[in-house]
């Protein structure tokens, strides 16, 4: 989130696409429903099916699963042609008005520079023009043909209401409906905010449906002040602490990037040199790297040997490993062994047949967890002979949220503290304790080696304590940073060095943690900003800022653009005002960067014109399988897709499977279904696996509401009940109407209430640029059971 929850009480629309909030993130809406409360603010839900977020919201509208950038690319165009956009924000904040490489083109769905033969773009006309001294050239008054302005003019002129409500399959008038309560968020004393979750993600164009809410919010000026922004509601409770800590495989902890075997990374000052950019924060790359080195490699990290930058992995930078490539290289066998701590891959991952098989294929698989997963019990799903199966499962019992205290990360950045309520039953362990107990055998067993390859194991510093509990706090002082000299917690990110002085492992976080007191405990909840920051609850990351990029919510000068949108300002001498500035406190406006917001770009405004794998600007493509044509180009699915063509990884065609498929999530359960088909309490409220779909399609295949069905893609078949409901509808895409199913995927094998896994049927392709697989927009078939 740019912003956080509470803040969406100061927002004045909301804009819900992609997420449905109301089931899925509750406490969203107690903040909505004091915006509407307190400022009349109107809430918009637009989702293929009609949910509880519809129900709660002031106007719904229904959209083809995998349409989204035609309806945003839409929203874009209004905002354009109708003058909506707040032009000073626009101009000062963003790059509209820099002068584009004459190289660049965009022709039917394709950018400059495209590579067919290795589907993927050579970005070099996608620059800026540079005047000699290497600065950006710009034409303030918008009407050059080169500018960023015009080239978005023109790209979005394409997305005109009446073709963007033939792809998305609603009328125009509905789409017209929603713009024009949108677009009015462009006034100064108006926010408007988008919030989002996996029916944006979840797509081949994930990212750039995400890229399509920061062009829209930055032409209406919604970025930094109260009540807008562009808010991920993220997942499982500590998510965003997860991909904070460098869960994914591409980042290091805090977001520096992980380093690859290619030449710009072989060495610490070759990773430096290519990693930090000119100009913006980031130029703060090298402290951040050497602490986290310094961290982990403790003494071995000097700066005559690098700081053990040798020591990190270094991935293949051509490769890909995400879920999808990882179990490819399982079922392949080129991993042997595999450590699932707290995932269920089996139900979670697409394409769960594959999934299924892979399993098999694993040497060893050991399984941290509450419960005996459908992953660690894959050897006894139905239809599974173990005699077949040759792996070796190992489960460890896990402790449970309230079984084990520790701090996590809630998707407005804040961290909080909780404390443990239970003892966890008969030898489960807490995760800390595992990890550190797996690690101290792992340095046991090689602490007297004296290969070069087993040096990385040996010399990880793992100041933790002896074997038993590992010692927390020291986590904690670690992930804040410290001196070395004298151990001593820093006070935050702007005290670390690159000289090998100070260590920290995650320096985002950096200030959390010191020797004033583990400020994720804090619980002060008093606001007296008015806007509901409550800085003294909890630690929001980064330095306690609540809003990001709040230096936008103020004019170049540095005075708020609404005093009903303030959020800092510059009062002579600082800036200051009802939130930690996510800016240099003492930069005054009329210096040099003082006017520049995006403090985390090298040129510190926001991109309008971006650059993602598939494009500088979103572009409508089909999901990778589509019962119909692209309507705004030749190219059907998104160009730079890489689609793997080994065995079971099959396509399907609209012929085949004619009805558009989604996956969703329901209240009552809980993901994989682990935490709630377990408590026979919760098992009960939603006990089959059943799937939605409209009455129409019902009476076409003489389908009941109640009878089992079997719903078939390219990659298998399930049995389901059907669920008939007015809330599915067909939608009318284009003079045809298709129908859709929807799927909850929250049933598998294990557990007290069992059902057939909707993953069985998802295909195996990923977001251009994140892998994320495309769960919500993919081909079926139905037919009842006879
Ligand atoms: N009770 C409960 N709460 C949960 C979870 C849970 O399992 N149970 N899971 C947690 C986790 S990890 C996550 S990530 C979040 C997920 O939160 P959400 O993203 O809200 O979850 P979903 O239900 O998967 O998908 C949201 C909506 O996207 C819609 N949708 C499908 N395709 C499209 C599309 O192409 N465009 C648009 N605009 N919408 C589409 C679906 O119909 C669905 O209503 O929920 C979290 N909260
Ligand atoms: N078709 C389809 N598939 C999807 C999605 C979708 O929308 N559609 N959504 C995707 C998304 S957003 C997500 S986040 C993934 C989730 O996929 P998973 O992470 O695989 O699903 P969960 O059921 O959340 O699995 C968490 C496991 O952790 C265990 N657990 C709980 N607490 C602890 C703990 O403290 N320690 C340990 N070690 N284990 C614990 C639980 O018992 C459970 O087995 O699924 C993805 N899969
Ligand atoms: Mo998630």
């Amino acid at each position: 989130m740019t912003n956080h929850w509470i803040d969406l009480q100061n927002t004045d629309c909301a804009l819900i696409i992609g997420s449905n909030a109301a089931e899925n993130h509750p406490i969203a809406f107690k903040w909505l429903n004091e915006a509407r409360r307190k400022r009349g603010a109107k809430i918009i839900h637009v989702d293929p099916r009609f949910n509880r977020t519809s129900a709660q919201a002031d106007i719904y509208i229904k959209l083809r699963p995998g349409t989204d950038i035609a309806f945003m690319g839409g929203l874009i165009n209004y905002v354009l042609t109708g003058g909506y956009y707040d032009r000073d924000y626009m101009l000062a904040y963003t790059n509209a008005a820099y002068l584009v490489n004459p190289g660049f083109k965009f022709e039917d769905g394709l950018f400059s520079g495209y590579d067919p033969v290795n589907r993927s773009y050579n970005q070099d006309s996608w620059s800026f023009q540079r005047d000699a001294a290497g600065n950006i050239l710009t034409d303030p008054t918008l009407t050059n043909p080169a500018t960023v302005w015009q080239l978005l003019k023109q790209h979005y002129s394409r997305y005109t209401p009446e073709r963007v409500a033939a792809t998305c399959g609603m009328t125009v008038e509905e789409f017209l409906q929603v713009a024009s309560l949108f677009a009015a968020t462009g006034a100064r004393d108006k926010t408007g905010t988008i919030l989002y979750a996996m029916g944006a993600t979840q797509h081949s164009v994930g990212s750039q449906n995400v890229r399509s809410y920061a062009i829209l919010q930055l032409l209406l000026g919604n970025i930094g002040k109260p009540g807008g922004g562009i808010n991920a509601l993220r997942g499982e409770s500590n998510v965003q602490g997860s991909t904070d800590l460098g869960l994914l495989y591409d980042s290091l902890p805090g977001y520096l990037a992980s380093p690859t075997s290619s030449l710009n990374h072989q060495n610490l000052t070759e990773y430096n040199k290519n990693e930090t950019p000119a100009q913006g924060y980031w130029v703060n790359k090298p402290r951040f790297m050497v602490s986290l080195l310094k961290a982990w490699y403790g003494p071995a990290a000097v700066a005559e040997k690098d700081f053990a930058y040798h020591y990190l992995p270094k991935r293949n930078a051509a490769k890909n490993y995400s879920y999808i490539n990882l179990f490819e290289d399982i079922y392949e066998g080129t991993i042997k062994g595999l450590l699932c701590f707290g995932q269920n891959p089996l139900v979670s991952g697409p394409n769960a047949g594959k999934t299924a098989r892979a399993l098999a294929k694993l040497q060893w698989l050991v399984v941290a967890d509450l419960w005996e997963t459908e992953t660690a019990a894959f050897w006894k799903a139905p239809g599974v002979n173990p005699a077949e199966i040759n792996t070796e499962v190992f489960i460890l019992p896990v402790a449970a949220a309230i079984e084990k205290s520790g701090c996590i990360t809630n998707s407005g950045r804040w961290l909080q503290y909780r404390w443990q309520a239970l003892n966890p039953p008969g030898q489960a362990q807490n995760d800390a304790w595992i990890v550190h107990n797996l690690c101290l055998k792992l340095k046991g067993l090689y602490a007297t080696s004296l290969q070069a390859k087993d040096e990385p194991i040996r010399q990880l510093y793992w100041p933790y304590g002896a074997a038993g509990e590992p010692d927390l706090n020291q986590v904690r002082l670690e992930m804040n940073g410290y001196t070395v000299a004298d151990g001593m917690p820093v006070s935050g990110f702007s005290q670390l060095q690159a000289d090998g002085s100070t260590a920290c492992g995650i320096w985002i976080y950096s200030g959390f943690y010191t020797a004033t007191g583990n400020k994720s405990q804090n619980r002060n909840n008093v606001d007296d900003s008015g806007i509901g920051s409550y800085p003294g609850w909890g630690y929001a990351w980064p330095a306690n800022r609540r809003i990001l990029y709040n230096r936008a919510a103020a004019d170049p000068q540095g005075q708020p653009w609404h005093a009903d949108k303030a959020v800092i300002w510059w009062d002579g001498l600082r800036w200051t005002g009802k939130d930690v500035p996510d800016f240099n406190a003492s930069l005054s406006p009329t210096a040099a960067g003082g006017n520049k917001p995006f403090i985390m770009l090298p040129d510190g405004v926001g991109a309008l014109f971006g650059k993602l794998k598939d494009g500088p600007f979103p572009e409508h493509y089909e999901p990778y399988e589509s019962p119909v044509a692209n309507q705004f180009s030749s190219v059907q699915t998104n160009p730079v897709l890489k689609p793997l063509t080994t065995a079971l990884n099959a396509r399907g065609t609209s012929s085949a499977y004619p009805f558009v498929a989604t996956t969703y999530r329901v209240s009552e359960h809980w993901q994989t279904g682990a935490m709630t088909r377990n408590l026979p309490w919760q098992a009960e409220l939603m006990p089959e696996m059943f799937v939605e779909i409209s009455e129409t399609l019902a009476a076409s295949r003489g389908i009941a509401n109640g009878d089992w069905v079997i719903v078939s893609s390219a990659r298998g078949e399930i049995k389901a009940r059907a669920l008939v409901t007015k809330r599915v509808k067909p939608l009318p895409v284009n003079g045809q109407l298709i129908e859709q199913i929807g799927l909850p995927w929250h049933w598998g094998h294990q557990g007290v209430v069992t059902g057939e896994m909707a993953n069985v049927l998802t295909p195996n392709i990923g977001d251009a640029n994140t892998m994320i697989p495309e769960y919500k927009a993919f081909l079926v078939n139905i037919r009842k059971v006879v």
